[in-house]
């Protein structure tokens, strides 16, 4: 019988981006369902019952949260194709711990840029543009975070560049000026199809950002 695939996902979300390379890595095919997260539907928090958040992964009636839980379960399910975490236990524990600090420096300062203003913001900017240099370091010369072939870092981190206009718009600056080879990076992997067709548009995006902020009273 062949595998039941259903994403549930909010199109702009960085971490369903995550999970659409992951399975287009894959060559998974899936069923795509767009929820309104204003207006969960029942599927929706029957699957995600604690964090009711987006995106979910239902794989033959079984849900799994959590992006970047969800990427290690397609990388493991999926196991033949294109693997997508190291093979040694050491490098693992190091992607792991990169993927974390996109989840708790990348996303929570880039959040602050486009959600608050003044003093908090340019806290918010000054960590933003700290984890790009650290994150240049630790890429190198490498041409992925994983080394040669394309990985469990770089999804966990390539979604956030459709909001690099708005952050860079937000918080004036320029990520090219500032961290050119985060930029290449970026530009390498969207040379590849699962990337560049998971991504959404970032002038989109940023249109989106706009709506949020006069919906929030932030501008
Ligand atoms: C974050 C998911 C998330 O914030 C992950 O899956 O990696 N750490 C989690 N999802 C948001 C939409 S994207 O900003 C969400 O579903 N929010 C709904 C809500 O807060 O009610």
């Amino acid at each position: 019988m062949a595998d039941e695939v259903i994403l549930l996902n909010f199109w702009p979300s960085p971490f369903g981006m995550r999970v659409k390379i992951a399975l287009a890595e894959k060559g998974v095919e899936y069923e795509y369902k767009e929820e309104n997260i204003r207006e969960k539907s029942t599927l929706f928090l029957k699957s995600n019952p604690v964090q009711k958040k987006i995106p979910v992964l239902i794989h033959n009636g079984k849900p799994v949260c959590e992006s970047l839980i969800i990427v290690e379960y397609i990388d493991e399910v999926w196991n033949e194709k294109s693997p997508l975490m190291p093979k040694d236990p050491y490098e693992r524990a190091k992607a792991r711990f990169w993927a974390n600090f996109m989840e708790k420096k990348i996303h929570d300062s880039g959040s602050r840029i486009l959600w608050k203003k003044g003093e908090a913001q340019d806290e918010g900017k000054k960590e933003f543009l700290d984890c790009l240099r650290l994150l240049q370091g630790e890429l190198g010369e490498k041409p992925y975070f994983n080394g040669d072939t394309f990985g469990f870092v770089d999804i966990s981190f390539i979604p956030f560049a459709c909001l690099f206009y708005s952050y860079e718009t937000c918080g004036n600056f320029s990520i090219e000026e500032e961290c050119p080879k985060i930029l290449a990076w970026v530009k390498r992997c969207m040379e590849k199809e699962s990337v560049s067709k998971s991504l959404q548009d970032p002038q989109k995006i940023y249109e989106l950002v706009g709506v949020f902020k006069k919906l929030n009273g932030i501008e």
